[in-house]
This record gives structure tokens, C-alpha cells and sequence, in this order.
């Protein structure tokens, strides 16, 4: 399959100025008329042919200027699109073309999910609907009329505001949609079926009154709130932070279970992924709770950062991805406890984006080729691409970047524009030289800071040395030094701040700082609130102990004890590995005794605190990954610390019970994770106290974060109660697909011996069901990403089954599969024998014939 790469960008050679599309809707021949104006592109090269892509489309008829063209004129490309010869400067193209929803299991384009219509047209599933120049800098405006059986789908709706309905022969009917705001293909959304809809509204501060509707299956009314709750708050923020209101009378949202995304930010009609709309208290967890405000925030977002303006190539995807995601973070950090959000954020980037950015697939913010678009979703463009802006706001100041995002919309409206253009904004409008910083976008890798430090008794100077570098990724062996921001402070041995605190600038391979009038050496805090996406080392063991306990910088407190602990756990490693025998290090325990003394301070806090690094994170300290060793040393110092605090841990347990009604603000939902941090460690300890406590909060708990943490302990253990739990969940959930993919992922992700043989097992389950991408991800994916010990067992045979369900879902819906290659494309961290069996199983998916084109760039990647 060909490459594309960003150097070739021509602009478009025709234009779209007005679309006007009739889709007559049926599950099995759904008839779609398309009547393009299309004129030359002044700013093109002249071509002598238009170009249109499409994709599993059928031909009924094609006209130019209401003639039908004939057959030499047009001809068919190997990629299902077609070339037209010989057209005028400016013209109508009529085309009719029939498509078959029923047997879309891609789920990009028209597809059907429970007997309703729905689209997915990002990145280029437009194509699967009509033939079209479907490219993002190609902005046209849409008339949508959708014709369908009343009975079947009583509700039609589109993008823009509905503009007529009415009723047809034979039991059919139809409604219009006009969008008056012209944008790309991708935005392009159709939902039909038999939906009910919550409805709200919200007032614009200038006065316009949008009616808001979430449209869901009959019985999933009541749990639409708090996604309701999150689009008026993010309207409202929207409009406070950025002066950006939204711009239409109508705001719909579809919620739909099949879905390969998490939602999708389409014109005036978003459609989402079930998992980021319905939340009750018996049914969702906290994280979901949490999940649903990011995503519904997101999506609206979207709305000026990526509809308004738009990227004109898919290279510029983190223009609207990374800005957005860094608006959504900024959003939900101003709702609640902007610490606890940022280390959920930092926690999220170092498991996801460093290992993608040091692995196989490694690529920068603005990639420069792709094979398969569906691929470079990814962590980097999005979590990185946040972390980016993050940084140019540092760099520009809070009003800076305001007074450039405040330019950026008003230069850019209704454009689709580069990355570039994004940079150049915040540069004119902030006055601040970005010419540097811009190689945070083209460079691939995780910058290494580095830190030494020097203390002059005699003159009282402090120096701080700091240093960089970016390891070579494909493609990119030699790196350039970035413009680093390091938010800094010093404290004393008393723990108490020094003057000097402010933002280090590194911008060259290494840059001393000088501090002057200190009585003694501080200790440095260095990258406090996580202030560049780089990894730092340099510090000892005694300072991150000291920083741990002292520093006021709460994601500074949090990291030290991180970093502290990955020291130890590597250090116990070796033990492991050498067969001594395991003890739990006093100067851990001592820090978990400080964390538990100040317990309530924070609760939220000190849940993750509480939480020792993920067995991935320890692996990637490595300069071998040891799945094997790193799983038992975090179970020993699980056991070992829930066994040594059993008795804090119980009273802290027992405190926390939620009392009264169950609640979602930030106060609640860190009181119950710490007191299901502590479940934890008490399921590990011995005397099977925990088991015990566990066993009652399933069987009694309000609310699904508490029910699903006991859960998560008994499935972890031999305990008897295990299966009957299991079992029990199943049997009260089994209608509600997004409480099964728990119980599903809860399986998948058990620590037990057995995991590898239940998730087999569970694949043949009644409910498993390869064309839902919720619940492979919830098995497959969970198993492969969640569960490094099982999935690398010595055996090889993780590696075998995840090659074999790669290999299966290629043939059901080609960008789920290419997703789940992930985990084996880890091989060069492993040790050579498995490195061996994981290259083999990749060679194995790699010899089937027609694999995708998406699988195929994965998995080739991987190998390379
Ligand atoms: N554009 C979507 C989002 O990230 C992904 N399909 O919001
Ligand atoms: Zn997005």
C-alpha cells in the first residue's frame, strides 16, 4: 500500500462549494443522491481530471450539468474512487450510488448498530457514503434529507438545524437538515432509528437559545444526566475562558453502543460511544463518571478547535486533537481539584505516549507520512500534542495565549489550516519568539533531562546544571535540542521554600542556572505541575525521599514517591532475580506511614499516592523488561504493605463508607478511592481479612465504584467467593452491555495463573461478540495492554492469542485490528526469547493474505 507523506500536499484542484445529499435509508440497499457545485480551485495546479474517492460504493447513475456522462470519461481507480476527464470550470455533478449498511461491521461510514443508522466519517469514511473529494481542506456546505420507514425510524436527524419534515407513501417519511456553516467531509453525520431524546437547553450570552437533546435507546432516559451536566458546563466555560459561543439553534447528541472511537465531535450532531453518555450510580464507576465529562467536553470543544477551524491535511490531526485535548484537561481541571487531574493526566501520558514514543511506531506531534490515517490517532497526537500547548502557554503567558487563540479563530475562521498557522498565531499575538519550540512538533522521542547540582559554601551560590537529549526514533536518528520549561523551586533542609522558584528555559543541549544568597545546599524541585512531557533523572535517593515529604508542589510530592519507589522496586528486582529473599524496604514503608498520618489531608491525593508505579512503568526503567519479575515484586510489596498496615488500612476502610445519597463531586469520589486504594492492599494481605471485607462490599455496596473494586480484589484471589461474584454480577448485568465489558475487562486483567485459559474461554462466551469494539476491547484489549505478566507468559502463548484475534477481527472491522497490534510491537523491550516469539506471531499476521492496509502499516512497523 502506498505511503503519503506531508511534503506532498497540493491543495485541492476543485472545490465544493454547496452539497445537497438525499439518502433514501435501507439496511440492505440505502440509495444515496449526491448533488455537488463544484468550481477550479484558483489556488490549485490546473488538472485535467476530478478526482473523487469512494469506497464499497455501487454506481446507479452519474450526470455533469444534468447530462450522463459517458463511460470513457470517467474512470474507476484501483482504490474504489473514480477520475473524471474532461470537466468545465465550473459544474454540477450529480451522482446516485447505493450502499448496504447492514453489512457494514467497519463501522466507518453508514453502518447499523441495534437496528438504527449511524455514520463515522472521520478520517475518510465519507467516501463509503458518496464519491467525493473527501479531504478536510475541501469545506462545503450541506443540505441533508434523509428518507426513511416511519416505524422503524421515527427519529431522522443530521448536521446544522432541521429545516422540514414530512410524511411519504408507503409508510415513509422524511426530514431536512441544513447545515449553514461550511465544513469538511469528515463532520458530515447522519443518525436515524427509533431513539428517545433527553432534552435541555442552553442560553449563549448573546442571547441565542440552543435546544439541546442526547438521543438514546427507550430505558436509558434516566441516565443522561450528568452527560447533560457536562455540555451546559462546558458551554458555559467555553464561553468565560475563550469568548467562544456555540453557533447553531439545535446541539444533538446520538449515543450509540457500537463504536470505534469514544465519540465523535460532528457538526451539531456528535455521536457517541454508550460508554461516554450513560452513567447511574449502579451502573457506573467513578472513572466513567469522570470519562463521560472529558469526552462530552471534549466534543463540544471541538466545535470552534477543529469544526470552525479545521486541519487541512490529516498531518495537522493534533491542530485540532492536541489543542483540544489540552482544552478538555483545562476544563475539568478548573471543575475540580486541578492536582489530582494532573497526575491522572501525567500518570495517563507516561503509560500510553512514552512507550509509543520510544517504541516501533514512534512518530512526531505532525507526523510526516502515514500508510493507514486510522493509525496515527494516537497517544502522541493527542496526549502529546495537549502537552505541547501546555508548554507554548508557559512559554506566551496566560494572556499571551488567550490574545493567540482569540487571533487564531478570527485569522482562521472557516479555514482549514497547518499546525504552522496555529504557532504563528500565538507568535504574532503574543510577541513571543515560538521559531525553536516548533521542533517539539516535527521531532519524535522523550527528551532526557538530565540534572546535577553544585553549592558554593563560601559565596553562597547554587548551581544547577541541566542537560538534554532526545533519543533517535525511525526515521529520525539525529535529534536537535528543544526548547525545555522547567517550573522550579528550592527548599531547605527544614523543608521550607527558598527564594528562586520560576521557570527554568533549557534550551540548549546544556544550560548551568545560577542561584545566589543560600545558607546551605536546597534540594532542587524540578518540574513541578509536570511542566514539559520530558523524563528527568539526575535526583538521588535521599532527595525524592526528601521531596516526597517536603515539597509543596503537589505533582512534584507525587512524583518523587514514584520515582522513589521504582528505585526500590528495581533494587528488589534484582533480589527476585538473584533468589534472595524480599523485604519490605523500611524507607518505602516509612513514606506510606507519612502518606497515612496525612491521610485525610487529601484523599484523593493520597489514592494515588498510595498507588505503586504500574508494573509497566517499572518495566520501562529497565533496560530489559522483566514482566515476570517486575508482577511478583509489586504483589510481594502489595502484600507487604497491606500486611503491615492492615490495621490503618481497616479504619481508614471502614471511615470512608459512603453514607447518604451517592455524589460525583471531587470530595466523594476521593474519599472512595482511597478507601478502595486501601480494599486493595487489604486484599493482599495476609489472614484473609481483606477477602472478607471485600466480599461483604460486593454484596452490599451502593454504587458500582465500590462493588467493582471488591470485585476486582475477589477476582485477584482462590478465594471460594470469586465465583459465585462473578457469577453474580453476570447474572444481574447481562443486559447491560457496558456493565459486562467490566466483567469481562476484571477477568482479563486478573492476576491469576489461569488468566490466559479464562480469557480463551471467555471469547466463546454468549456475549462476547467480535463486531463490538467496546467489548473486544474490554477482553482482548485489556488482556493484551492491562495484564503484562499473563499476556508475556513465558509460554508465548498470550503472544499466539492476540495474533489470532488480530488476525480474526482484520476480516470484521480493519481499524479495531490495527489497534490491538499494539502490545506485540513492544518486542525490543523484552528479553530475546520472547522478543523471538512476539517477532514471530507479528511474521504470522503478516503472511495472511489480504490483510488491511492499516494492519498491514502496524504490524510491517513492528517488525522493521
Ligand atoms: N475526532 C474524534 C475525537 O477525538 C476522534 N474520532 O474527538
Ligand atoms: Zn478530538
Amino acid at each position: 500500500p502506498p505511503t503519503i507523506r506531508r511534503e506532498d500536499y497540493r491543495p485541492p484542484a476543485f472545490l465544493v462549494d454547496e452539497v445537497d445529499l438525499h439518502l433514501a435509508l435501507h439496511p440492505a440497499a440505502t440509495r444515496v443522491k449526491a448533488r455537488l457545485d463544484l468550481r477550479r480551485n484558483p489556488a490549485a495546479e490546473p488538472a485535467t481530471a476530478l478526482e473523487l474517492d469512494g469506497e464499497a460504493l455501487k454506481l446507479v447513475s452519474l450526470r455533469l450539468d444534468g447530462a450522463a456522462l459517458p463511460p470513457e470519461r470517467v474512470r474507476p481507480r484501483a482504490d474504489g474512487g473514480l477520475s473524471i476527464d474532461g470537466v468545465p470550470d465550473r459544474f454540477v455533478l450529480e451522482s446516485e450510488v447505493e450502499i448496504s449498511p447492514e453489512a457494514n461491521s467497519e463501522l466507518s461510514g453508514l453502518y447499523l448498530s441495534g437496528g438504527n443508522y449511524f455514520t463515522q466519517c472521520e478520517a475518510e469514511g465519507f467516501r463509503r457514503i458518496t464519491f467525493f473529494p473527501d479531504r478536510p481542506d475541501v469545506m462545503a456546505r450541506y443540505t441533508t434529507t434523509i428518507e426513511a420507514d416511519r416505524a422503524a425510524c421515527p427519529v431522522l436527524l443530521s448536521n446544522g438545524n432541521p429545516d422540514g419534515a414530512g410524511d411519504l407513501p408507503d409508510g415513509r417519511h422524511w426530514a431536512r437538515w441544513v447545515d449553514p456553516h461550511p465544513k469538511p467531509s469528515y463532520l458530515f453525520a447522519v443518525v436515524a432509528g427509533d431513539l428517545v431524546a433527553v432534552r435541555d437547553s442552553f442560553t449563549t450570552r448573546s442571547g441565542r437559545e440552543v435546544a439541546l437533546a442526547i438521543w438514546v435507546r427507550q430505558g436509558d432516559e434516566d441516565a443522561c444526566g450528568h452527560a447533560m451536566d457536562s455540555l451546559k458546563r462546558s458551554m458555559a466555560w467555553d464561553e468565560e475562558t475563550y469568548g467562544l459561543e456555540y453557533d447553531l439553534d439545535v446541539f444533538n447528541i446520538a449515543a450509540v453502543s457500537d463504536f470505534n472511537m469514544g465519540a465523535m465531535e460532528n457538526k451539531g450532531l456528535n455521536v457517541f460511544n454508550t460508554k461516554y453518555i450513560l452513567a447511574r450510580p449502579e451502573t457506573a464507576t467513578d472513572a466513567d463518571y469522570e470519562g463521560i465529562e472529558t469526552v462530552v467536553s471534549h466534543e463540544y470543544f471541538h466545535n470552534w478547535t477543529g469544526n470552525r477551524v479545521t486541519c487541512r491535511d490529516w498531518f495537522q490531526l493534533s491542530l485540532k486533537e492536541g489543542l483540544t485535548v489540552f482544552r478538555d484537561q483545562h476544563f475539568t481541571a478548573d471543575q475540580g481539584s486541578a492536582a489530582v487531574k494532573r497526575l491522572a493526566d501525567v500518570r495517563r501520558l507516561r503509560a500510553a505516549q512514552f512507550p509509543e514514543d520510544a517504541g516501533p511506531m514512534a512518530h512526531p506531534v505532525r507526523p510526516d507520512s502515514y500508510v493507514e490515517i486510522n493509525n496515527f490517532y494516537t497517544a502522541t497526537v493527542y496526549q502529546k500534542g495537549a502537552e505541547v500547548v501546555r508548554m507554548m502557554r508557559a512559554l506566551v503567558g496566560e494572556a499571551g495565549f488567550r490574545k493567540g487563540m482569540d487571533l487564531y479563530i478570527a485569522r482562521h475562521d472557516n479555514q482549514a489550516v497547518t499546525i504552522e498557522d496555529f504557532a504563528q498565531a500565538m507568535q504574532d499575538a503574543s510577541g513571543v519568539d515560538l521559531t525553536r519550540f516548533r521542533r517539539w512538533y516535527a521531532q519524535a522521542g522523550t527528551p532526557e533531562l538530565r540534572v546535577r547540582d553544585s553549592f558554593d559554601a563560601a559565596t553562597g551560590r547554587y548551581t544547577l546544571t541541566l542537560s538534554q537529549s532526545t533519543p533517535p526514533t525511525p526515521g529520525q536518528p539525529e535529534k536537535l535540542p528543544v526548547p525545555i520549561p522547567v517550573r522550579m523551586g528550592l527548599i531547605g533542609a527544614d523543608g521550607a521554600e527558598r527564594p528562586g522558584a520560576g521557570v527554568l528555559l533549557l534550551e540548549e543541549a546544556e544550560q548551568d542556572f545560577t542561584f545566589e544568597g543560600l545558607e546551605a545546599k536546597p534540594v532542587p524541585s524540578l518540574l513541578r505541575g509536570f511542566s514539559a512531557p520530558v523524563k528527568l533523572s539526575g535526583l538521588s535517593l535521599e532527595q525524592l525521599g526528601f521531596l516526597a515529604r517536603h515539597d509543596t508542589d503537589p505533582f512534584v510530592r507525587w512524583d518523587s514517591g514514584q520515582q522513589y519507589a521504582v528505585a526500590e522496586m528495581l533494587r528488589l528486582v534484582e533480589d527476585f532475580r538473584a533468589q534472595r529473599p524480599l523485604d519490605l524496604p523500611e524507607g518505602l514503608a516509612a513514606s506510606i506511614a507519612a502518606l497515612l498520618d496525612r491521610a485525610m489531608d487529601d484523599p484523593a491525593f493520597t489514592a494515588e499516592a498510595l498507588t505503586l508505579p504500574s508494573e509497566d512503568f517499572v518495566s520501562d526503567q529497565m533496560p530489559v523488561a522483566d514482566p515476570e519479575a517486575v508482577h511478583a515484586v509489586r504483589q510481594f510489596l502489595r502484600a507487604a504493605i497491606g500486611t503491615r498496615f492492615a490495621g490503618r488500612f481497616a479504619v481508614l476502610h471502614a471511615e470512608l463508607a459512603d453514607h447518604g445519597p451517592y455524589r460525583i463531586d471531587g470530595a466523594a469520589m476521593g474519599r472512595r478511592a482511597l478507601r478502595n486504594a486501601c480494599l486493595s492492599y487489604l486484599g493482599q494481605a495476609e489472614g484473609g481479612e481483606g477477602l472478607r471485607r471485600a466480599e461483604a462490599q460486593f454484596n452490599t455496596g451502593g454504587n458500582m465504584t465500590d462493588v467493582l473494586a471488591a470485585l476486582r480484589v475477589l477476582a485477584d484471589s482462590d478465594s471460594p467467593a470469586r465465583e459465585a461474584a462473578l457469577a453474580g454480577f453476570h447474572g444481574r448485568w447481562k443486559q447491560h452491555d457496558l456493565v459486562l465489558d467490566k466483567w469481562f475487562a476484571i477477568q482479563a486483567m486478573s492476576a491469576r495463573a489461569d488468566t490466559l485459559q479464562q480469557v480463551k474461554a471467555l471469547v466463546g462466551h454468549l456475549d462476547f461478540d467480535l463486531r463490538n469494539p467496546n467489548r473486544v476491547r474490554a477482553l482482548i484489549g485489556a488482556f493484551a495492554a492491562g495484564n503484562p505478566s499473563q499476556f508475556h507468559h513465558a509460554s508465548g502463548e498470550g503472544y499466539r492469542f492476540l495474533a489470532d484475534s488480530v488476525i480474526a477481527l482484520d476480516a470484521v472491522n480493519t481499524q479495531v485490528a490495527a489497534r490491538m497490534v499494539g502490545p506485540l510491537g513492544q518486542w525490543k523491550r523484552q528479553d530475546a526469547r520472547r522478543g523471538a516469539l512476539m517477532r514471530a506471531e507479528l511474521a504470522r499476521i503478516l503472511e495472511r493474505p489480504g490483510l488491511s492496509k492499516g494492519t498491514f502499516e502496524k504490524v510491517s512497523k513492528s517488525l522493521a
